[in-house]
């Protein structure tokens, strides 16, 4: 008989939102001996969580998600957080998925200095495609640039003032990439993390594992439409200038489906983050 082990509450909230996305109890243990776990400790973890018979599990080699040994993000708890000096509100909270709409995160000024610094940098925005591949794509219109990480005094300041608001260090976050829509543009609904199942996984999970939170921070208030839109919630949080929306989704969460609502008067500006499991080196796409 195996002595009874203590699970944290993340690692049996990723045991069970890992094999409930469909991944098989083989494929769990496999991860958890990759993070370092002993193979009898977790047979005995996964067995308790699960609730089956210790010896229904044995151990193989298949499939990837995103491990337990990764960082995870601290959730931001209202109504006032100060980092580094900067003072923001929390004014909406929702918990599955962990999602957190943030007041006064970016000053005016930054919120300016970023659309003059991103207007001359920008391009047709892409997605990644199911290889790993950055690509055009229909269902995201605006135009986009990446900064990259630390590339100057105001995104450092950003990137600092979101690692101590997270808890997560700045080297886990993907360059800020800088959007823009005009009336008719949108971002259809889609999901931020990587799909284990899809072939490019192994490929853009190599470098930072993957991605565990997004932040949405608005540079402009557009005249009217540009929010962004949680389907699954039945939530709309509104963009207005130096506000942001956090949101978490760990084990590849399907509540956090979100869109960018289109535009339908003036022009709308963004700065998204999204952060990684592990550090993340960022690499220049083709
Ligand atoms: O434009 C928005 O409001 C959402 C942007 C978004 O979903 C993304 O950049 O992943």
């Amino acid at each position: 008989m195996h002595p009874r082990t203590t699970i944290s509450p993340a690692l049996r909230e990723w045991i069970l939102a890992t094999t409930r996305a469909g991944h098989g109890v083989p494929e769990v243990l496999r991860l958890l001996k990759e993070s370092g776990y002993d193979p009898r400790q977790s047979r005995s973890m996964l067995a308790e969580v699960l609730k089956l018979p210790l010896a229904a599990l044995t151990a193989t080699t298949s499939g990837a998600v995103g491990l337990p040994g990764g960082l995870r993000p601290t959730h931001p708890r209202p109504p006032e957080v100060t980092v580094a000096g900067h003072t923001l509100q929390v004014s909406l909270s929702v918990e599955a998925p962990p999602l957190r709409v943030l007041e006064g995160l970016l000053s005016e000024h930054e919120c300016a200095e970023l659309i003059e610094l991103a207007r001359p940098r920008l391009q047709r925005a892409r997605t990644v495609d199911s290889e790993g591949r950055h690509q055009v794509d229909q269902r995201r219109t605006s135009e986009g640039m990446f900064f990259a990480l630390d590339e100057l005094p105001l995104v450092g300041r950003i990137e600092q003032r979101l690692a101590a608001l997270l808890g997560m260090p700045a080297s886990h976050g993907e360059g800020l990439q800088i959007l823009h829509y005009l009336p008719g543009q949108e971002y259809e609904p889609h999901f931020d993390w990587f799909d284990a199942q899809q072939p490019g996984y192994a490929a853009i999970t190599a470098a930072g594992g993957q991605r565990v939170a997004s932040v949405v921070m608005y540079l402009n208030t557009p005249a009217e439409g540009g929010g962004t839109a949680f389907p699954a919630l039945g939530l709309t949080v509104t963009a207005r200038r130096g506000s942001a929306v956090y949101f978490a989704y760990e084990g590849g969460d399907r509540s956090s489906l979100h869109a960018g609502l289109p535009v339908l008067a003036g022009e709308k500006w963004i700065a998204t983050k999204w952060l990684r499991e592990r550090p993340y080196r960022y690499q220049a796409q083709a």
